[in-house]
């Protein structure tokens, strides 16, 4: 049985430029320069061992999941299963069916605004989020507050060091208070928020606690039942994995509460033209075929990043992030944002040089083959906070090292004189 387990361990690697090789599009030029690629808060690059994983499910195994008693439609099921399972230990998730496949981040929290959200919210309840959060951690939540007469409520940042504590959250909560939505780490300032304290919080209030992964999940290691959320939303693409796929976490005893997200094929247990039954978990939530390839290739993700460790990835990147920090700060006129301290940080460092427009600096890196991201980054409130429209940012992954970051600095120095002459 398990096909999954049939594939080739990966030989566990330091993080750092040695992995590059393994990651085909690391090795192309832009505007006739080497690429470096810091723009990995938005999405990552994938190993061949993903790409592969693709290939060999279309080329040998493609077929539709849990319907065939044929041989490929059991191999594919098995495949897709089992990259439930690789998930589920990865999060520490105490079941596979823990694991619910929604299309990314953004749909994970919407899964939860309506399936649980809109059944038990009612109004004069209270949803409590933060003013770090990207707008997929509050759009829905807003939405979900006009439809169900509830209240939207944010703590606010005194400035954009602020690391916001389970006390900041015990001056917030009531009664009244039902769900706490929160980032475990900025995509813009990189903070890191202590989850864990915050959720007891939550927690001993009666509040549900969801937690947006996105960032954190690729990045250090996250172990859901230790953390002791009820749910972690999260999207394969920033780890390595292909676009499309994300992930739900949710606790079974929540889940077996809710109701199902789309309807349709899956998602059922019986059907009658007068009433339908619905399916166990996580098939409730997963309406229609699959992404079947998109699990399989996130599988294969997990596989890298475990042979890496996390942990070591993690190291790697507070080592690169105090190191951009540093050299940055040497850049005459350049605004940093976020802590400063990096150990309370991610990979992600967003500034300004000047009134120089990011976008003018995004282009100019651009050109030296740095790519990084200028904008708002979904985090508009944030921004305010800031001070400004938006910003540059540089963001770093397992396969970055310290030659990248020079090359950044050489490249902002560069643009900062190409605008100051
Ligand atoms: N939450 C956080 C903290 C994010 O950084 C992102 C994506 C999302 C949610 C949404 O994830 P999605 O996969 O559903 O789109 N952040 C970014 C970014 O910083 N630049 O591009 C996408």
């Amino acid at each position: 049985m398990a096909l999954a387990d049939k594939t080739t361990p990966i030989p566990s690697r330091a993080p750092g430029s040695g992995l590059q090789p393994d990651f085909p599009i690391l090795q192309r030029q832009v505007n006739d320069h080497p690429l470096v690629y810091l723009d990995n808060a938005a999405s990552s690059q994938k190993p061949e061992s993903v790409i592969d994983a693709l290939d060999d499910y279309y080329r040998n195994h493609n077929a539709n999941v849990h319907r065939g008693i044929h041989t490929l439609s059991q191999e594919a099921t098995n495949l897709y299963e089992g990259a439930r399972a690789k998930v589920a230990r990865f999060i520490g998730a105490a079941h596979s069916h823990e694991i619910i496949w929604t299309r990314g981040t953004t749909e994970s929290i919407n899964l939860v605004a309506h399936s649980w959200g809109r059944k038990f919210l009612r109004p004069g309840d209270q949803i409590l989020t933060t003013e770090l959060e990207h707008h997929s951690n509050i759009v829905p939540w807003q939405l979900l507050a006009q439809a169900t007469g509830a209240e939207f409520k944010y703590i606010p940042l005194q400035n954009d060091g602020d690391r916001l504590g389970p006390e900041d959250f015990e001056r917030m909560i009531t009664p009244r208070t039902r769900l706490i939505a929160l980032t475990q780490m900025s995509n813009v300032v990189g903070t890191i928020l202590p989850v864990k304290e915050i959720a007891e919080v939550g927690h001993r209030h009666g509040a549900v606690v969801l937690v947006d992964g996105a960032q954190s999940v690729p990045h250090m290691p996250v172990d859901v039942t230790d953390l002791g959320v009820d749910f972690m939303a999260f999207s394969a693409h920033k780890m390595l994995g292909p676009t499309g796929i994300g992930v739900l976490y949710g606790r079974t005893e929540i889940l077996e509460t809710m109701d199902p997200y789309q309807a349709g094929g899956d998602m059922i247990s019986t059907v009658s033209m007068e009433k339908s039954t619905w399916n166990s978990l996580p098939y409730r939530f997963e309406a229609g075929t699959p992404h079947i390839s998109g699990p399989i290739g996130l599988g294969a993700a997990v596989d890298y990043l475990s042979a890496v460790g996390m942990d070591a990835i993690n190291q790697h990147e507070q080592k690169l992030t105090r190191y951009a920090l540093e050299k940055l700060g040497h850049i005459s006129g350049i605004s940093l944002y976020g802590p400063e301290d990096p150990t309370t940080r991610g990979a992600v460092v967003a500034f300004n040089v000047g009134d120089v427009h990011p976008h003018d600096i995004g282009q100019v890196l651009d050109s030296y083959g740095v790519a990084t991201r200028a904008g708002h980054h979904c985090a508009q409130p944030l921004m305010r906070v800031l001070g400004v429209g938006s910003t540059v940012r540089a963001s770093f992954y397992l396969y970055n090292s310290e030659d990248d970051v020079d090359a950044l600095v050489d490249a902002v120095t560069r643009a900062v004189s190409y605008f100051s002459s």
